[in-house]
């Protein structure tokens, strides 16, 4: 493991020998800060913290087809309490965000204290000169874990995509193929590498049938095993479209090809179902994108009743929050396996390696590469190798945002899809 030789500088920050931590003589304060809207392939909302230091911090607040909702939420009531404010206080300012809403909770809020905290992390690092993970207990592995996915619109059409990955070097690969009957799939889009779920203009209607997906996932797998055999992890996520009985079901046929995990079998508002698909199968459990609160996932945590939890930095309140959930999973056998699709932005990618590197239960991250055009708005340090990321040395959070560049690529309104069921009852997507 590689030494990382900031704390020499901790003491001060080597534009300004104002800034001792330890005599606590910091004077930072926040001066501004600025929502950006914008859309390099697709809509992100990137906040900008400035500070009296003339350091900045970036923080993401991309809540996918509801941007402009958390955009409005930060510039119209978030931002007006943070102007004067010590940055350096992530504790203080996440409890004031949460607690001073007095309505508490819900992706639009979680989303935006996010960004906040992200931001404020960053500006933490780069005073300090240091970067972000050595903030939350330095680095506790090598490099993260990765996986990336693999859709076709069918098995053979999914066996070269895993395939694809392999030669990339990627050690896990989450697969999903077209089901046959079924127009459109849950996974498989238009593109392969830089798979996007969102449709430009209103929400996109799919069609859903359970009983010919049930029919159809193992014989997949079983594919998939017999062409790569048992070392390289393979995942599936079923998106929040079973009933807890069905998961069961599906888990239990899916135990010979021993899946990495089993990803959203069935939605989390129930906590309590996850009991029954527990009890039914060996068959790893992950669930929690679209979790936005550590009391969102207590049940399932504190039961074990899932493997992995895949909260992650943007949609779970932040760094600051996230940390906790991690703390708590970590005494019931649950690992972190967040969420990193391509509607989460740079700055959040960066987030979850700072945190994923420091934990000590973290299990795998999720890694849909971004568009070359999302990667040029945000250049960042973090960097693929050999099936892992690393979140690069630079101080703070170790991505930028180009202003310039970014007003290129003006917001459009954009939708995930919606679902129905055969007969044309509205489904989950
Ligand atoms: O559909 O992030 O595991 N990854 C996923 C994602 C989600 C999108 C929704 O915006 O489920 O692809
Ligand atoms: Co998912």
């Amino acid at each position: 493991m590689e030494r990382n030789s900031a704390c020499r500088q901790i003491r001060g920050h080597p534009r300004n020998p104002r800034l001792t931590y330890n005599e606590r003589e910091i004077d930072v304060k926040i001066t501004a800060a600025k929502v950006f809207v914008c859309c390099p392939g697709r809509n992100f909302v990137t906040l900008k913290i400035q500070t009296d230091e003339g350091i900045f911090g970036l923080g993401d607040a991309t809540l996918n087809g509801r941007e402009l909702a958390v955009a409005s939420y930060l510039e119209e009531h978030a931002i007006p309490c943070l102007i004067g404010r010590d940055p350096f206080q992530t504790e203080d300012i996440w409890q004031y965000l949460y607690r001073g809403a007095y309505w508490r909770g819900g992706p639009v809020t979680m989303t935006a204290i996010a960004a906040v905290d992200m931001a404020l992390w960053d500006i933490k690092g780069k005073a300090l000169n240091t970067a972000v993970y050595n903030l939350l207990g330095g680095k506790s592995r090598n490099g993260v874990l990765v996986y990336g996915h693999a859709n076709g619109k069918d098995v053979e059409e999914t066996i070269d995509e895993v395939g694809r990955y392999l030669e990339m070097g990627y050690l896990a690969v989450r697969a999903q193929s077209g089901i046959p009957g079924l127009a459109s799939t849950y996974g498989v889009g238009r593109g392969q590498l830089h798979y996007e779920p969102a449709e430009k203009g209103l929400p996109p209607e799919n069609i859903w049938s359970t009983e010919k997906y049930l029919l159809h996932v193992p014989k997949l797998f079983e594919a998939l095993r017999a062409k790569y055999g048992g070392d390289v992890h393979l995942l599936h996520d079923a998106h929040h479209r079973l009933t807890p009985i069905e998961a069961a079901r599906l888990g239990k046929s899916l135990e010979p090809y021993h899946l990495f995990w089993l990803e959203d079998a069935v939605t989390g508002e129930l906590q309590e179902g996850y009991r029954i698909v527990r009890r039914h199968t060996t068959t790893p459990l992950a669930i929690g994108e679209v979790l936005s609160t550590i009391w969102d996932a207590r049940i399932l945590i504190s039961e074990q009743l899932i493997d992995y939890i895949r909260m992650t930095v943007v949609h779970g309140g932040g760094i600051t929050h996230l940390k906790k959930v991690a703390a708590l999973a970590e005494i019931y056998h649950v690992r972190t396996g967040c969420h990193g699709a391509t509607d989460l932005s740079p700055v959040t990618m960066a987030a979850a390696l700072h945190f994923d590197v420091s934990v000590n239960n973290f299990g795998i991250q999720e890694y849909m590469r971004h568009t070359s055009e999302t990667d040029e708005v945000f250049p960042h340090t973090y960097y693929f190798k050999d099936g892992y990321l690393h979140p690069g040395e630079a101080p703070g959070l170790g991505v930028d945002f180009n202003e310039e560049l970014a007003k290129r690529f003006p917001y459009e309104r954009a939708y995930l899809p919606v679902n129905r069921k055969l007969d044309g009852t509205m489904f989950n997507w």
